[in-house]
């Protein structure tokens, strides 16, 4: 029988597929570097001696008309003129980057998809990060929810999860989408605002449409203001299925939880990060894996098996709903990791596209509503962004053979070597897989019904867990949401959005209604609307998940110096942050050789104090040195920087004199400062007066002995931000 594969083809795809399937080696085949061995050429390949002096009529010493002749010229303007192609409609800014998957303990209880159950894999992965709805320059930073999209390069096929950092959406049915999009992105006669969910129009929604409820709550917490795509959750928020090789099926939801534990920024910060580093989201994956630091998450799926579908108090197919985790555990048994940065990022971030219609063998989907419209969107909007041959493209293709008559079309790459391009046909070329061979079956459900557009009722119960979800947050997160809420309608310029968005939050809790009743302006609110019943749930709140270890790793860690610095203390905890695989950022006056006290040691700096702020690093060290402190203490942007970290809840540390420039920048009798020989650490504020050591060596030695100042330090740093602070109101000099 003839195989419609050349042998040729198929050894290059062996080839570069390689036994385990590598995406690298893959994309590896249409990556090309310049070097200084190469000479420019046109797109079609003739070498060209100019790059830079349009061709024209030149007169003497002077130049005359350009001539359209100039094939070269006139390429280089058209390619440039279309560069770009139209940005996605949601999730349009975002960062990616490759890794791996491995399997820890097999799920072949609940699915035979070789990828969850295969412990001897490592299938390839691809992940996007996004914000939802900024257009492609708009800030990392602002309140949002955050994509979390997954590509798993199998053997099988491709698999995708387009998921976010929420496990609820806004809408229950897929036909709202645009609606809800709408009235969340620019208003439409002005086009106000950018990146912000912060109008009139977002809230009017939220409040005409009360299935929004529990996600505008998750909206509102600290979830929507991420430190890092390194410190997210990610939920595949839809319910899927899987098939175990019985044909037994069950019901799943999808949640990868990050090893770095989940962190996010204060609200001040967020905001000033979105002028000063709008792209801080997008740097820090990049800075993370660049340094070795590379983002890992476990993987796992909440199980209800067939038979209990219609056992909870809400429906499982509603994306409005999470499944409370004391009802049903995750089930971890499986890693990500992230290793690999993209070479380009247009043609692998920007080209990247998802479908959540794309599973493999072993996995399904179910009736959950919103899924079954996703299923019909995601394809349909790469054809209008990428065309009909997207799925060509490097980023995109699978690691394994794709065989099928598909054909032609604008951009069509691949070359197909047959006589027939039809099924059936005489070669008998490309028949369908047995379910052996690997082809895909659906699930044999039974189904019967008429035909309605409704929802079934316990669709329309919307409040139950938004109070769920409110009752389980820590003091501290709570009282974030409460000032949330207080920036987002006070944006609000028309009072029945506020007034009404009040009235929907007392469904919710009447006490939180209350305050954000007085904050914005709208009715003070004296009965609830919906008791709230106060029960809580595990897992809603992110304090629930704290790094796996304690650690510093990727965390950025400022170290304030002018001239005359104390280069032992300096160099100390220079190089222990460095050994902790942290990133240490020299920070001074200026960008220019700072040298030491006695002049023994001199260093250029990374930034200068205008240039980066305090909201670029998590942790702040300032070792002492007579002259270096006299000169910060003076200089007010020093002072600003030291308050503003405070004020942020960031671990602060000094040394030496060091301590004096901490007392004359916070003047707070709540903390207490060292004195003398003892390291003590009060709401964050690390110090250590006396730390003379005679040597570097005897420095690291004394800094990492038992309660020593190193040790507190970077216990305090990889605590994320000092709680305590906010709760005892000192953290008012932002
Ligand atoms: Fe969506 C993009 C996540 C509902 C239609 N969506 C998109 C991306 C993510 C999500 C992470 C960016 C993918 C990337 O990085 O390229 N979307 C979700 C989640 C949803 C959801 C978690 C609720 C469970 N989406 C949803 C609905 C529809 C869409 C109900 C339409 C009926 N989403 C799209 C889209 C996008 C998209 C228009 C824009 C760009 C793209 O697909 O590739 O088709």
């Amino acid at each position: 029988m003839a195989n419609i594969i050349p042998a040729t083809v198929q050894a290059a795809q062996k080839a570069v597929m390689g036994s385990k399937g590598d995406k690298i080696a893959d994309m590896a085949r249409d990556t090309r570097e310049p070097s200084d061995n190469d000479r420019l050429t046109s797109d079609f390949g003739v070498k060209q001696s100019n790059n830079d002096d349009w061709l024209r009529v030149a007169n003497g010493d002077h130049t005359g008309p350009s001539l359209l002749e100039d094939q070269f010229a006139r390429e280089k303007i058209h390619r440039f003129d279309h560069e770009r192609i139209p940005e996605r409609v949601v999730h349009a800014r975002g960062a990616g980057a490759f890794g791996t998957f491995r399997v820890l303990e097999s799920a072949d209880d609940l699915t035979f998809a070789p990828v969850l159950t295969d412990k001897s894999r490592e299938t390839p992965v691809f992940i996007r990060f996004s914000t939802v709805l900024g257009s492609r320059g708009s800030a990392d930073t602002v309140r949002d929810v955050r994509g979390f999209a997954v590509k798993f390069y199998t053997q099988e096929g491709n698999w995708d999860i387009v998921g976010n950092d929420i496990p609820v959406f806004f809408i229950q049915d897929a036909m709202k989408f645009p609606d809800v999009i709408h009235a969340g992105k620019p208003e439409p006669h002005n086009e106000v605002p950018q990146a912000q969910s912060a109008h009139n129009n977002f809230w009017d929604f939220q409040y005409l449409h009360p299935e929004a409820t529990h996600m505008f709550m998750w909206a509102m917490s600290d979830r929507g203001i991420p430190r890092s795509y390194r410190m997210m959750q990610g939920f595949g928020v839809n319910t899927f299925t899987l098939i175990n090789a019985e044909g037994k099926r069950s019901f799943v939801k999808f949640h990868f939880t990050p090893e770095l534990g989940v962190h996010s920024l204060v609200w001040d910060e967020a905001l000033k990060l979105a002028g000063q580093d709008p792209d801080f989201h997008r740097k820090d994956l990049f800075e993370a894996i660049e340094n070795g630091v590379y983002p890992k998450w476990k993987f796992g799926v909440q199980v209800v098996k067939e038979e209990d579908e219609h056992n909870f108090e809400f429906d499982i197919l509603d994306a409005t709903k999470v499944w409370p985790e004391d009802l049903i555990p995750v089930r971890y048994f499986a890693e990500l990791e992230l290793n690999r940065n993209p070479d380009e990022f247009f043609t692998q971030i920007e080209q990247a596209a998802f479908c959540t219609s794309h599973v493999v063998p072993g996995i399904g989907f179910s009736d959950d509503p919103l899924l079954q419209g996703r299923n019909f969107s995601y394809f349909d909007t790469q054809l209008t962004r990428l065309g009909v041959n997207w799925q060509e493209l490097p980023v995109n293709r699978p690691v394994c053979p794709v065989m099928n008559f598909n054909r032609d079309g604008a951009m069509r790459h691949r070359i197909e070597k047959s006589t027939v391009n039809y099924w059936p046909n005489r070669l008998d070329a490309v028949k369908p897989a047995t379910h052996a061979e690997g082809g895909y079956l659906e699930y044999a459900a039974k189904i019967e019904g008429i035909k309605v557009r409704a929802r079934s009722t316990k669709f329309k119960e919307h409040f139950n867990q938004a109070q769920l979800f409110w009752n389980s947050m820590s003091q501290v997160e709570k009282n974030h949401m409460i000032n949330a809420f207080a920036f987002e309608l006070d944006h609000c310029s028309d009072p029945i959005v506020y007034k009404r968005m009040v009235e929907r939050i007392a469904d919710i809790d009447l006490g939180l209604a209350q305050t954000v009743a007085e904050m914005v302006g709208g009715d003070i609110p004296q009965k609830a609307s919906h008791a709230n019943h106060g029960k809580k749930a595990p897992g809603l709140s992110q304090f629930e998940y704290p790094p796996v270890k304690p650690t510093i790793a990727s965390r950025r860690v400022a170290i304030l110096i002018a001239d005359g610095y104390d280069a032992v203390a300096f160099n100390a905890v220079r190089a222990s942050v460095l050994a902790s695989k942290a990133i240490p950022m020299i920070i001074a006056p200026k960008r220019s050789n700072i040298t030491s006290e006695g002049g023994s040691h001199s260093i250029f700096p990374h930034h200068h104090l205008e240039g980066f702020r305090s909201t670029m690093v998590d942790a702040v060290f300032v070792p002492g040195g007579k002259q270096s402190i006299a000169t910060l203490s003076k200089n007010g942007r020093a002072i600003h920087w030291l308050r503003e970290a405070f004020g942020h809840l960031k671990t602060i540390a000094a040394t030496g004199e060091g301590v004096d420039l901490l007392q004359i920048a916070f003047q707070l009798p709540g903390i207490q400062l060292s004195s003398g020989e003892e390291a003590v650490e009060s709401y964050g504020v690390v110090t250590q007066r006396n730390i003379k050591p005679e040597s570097f060596k005897e420095a690291v030695d004394i800094a990492q002995g038992a309660k020593g100042f190193l040790e507190n330090f970077f216990y305090s740093s990889a605590q994320h931000r000092n709680w305590a602070r906010e709760l005892d109101g000192l953290n008012t000099m932002v």
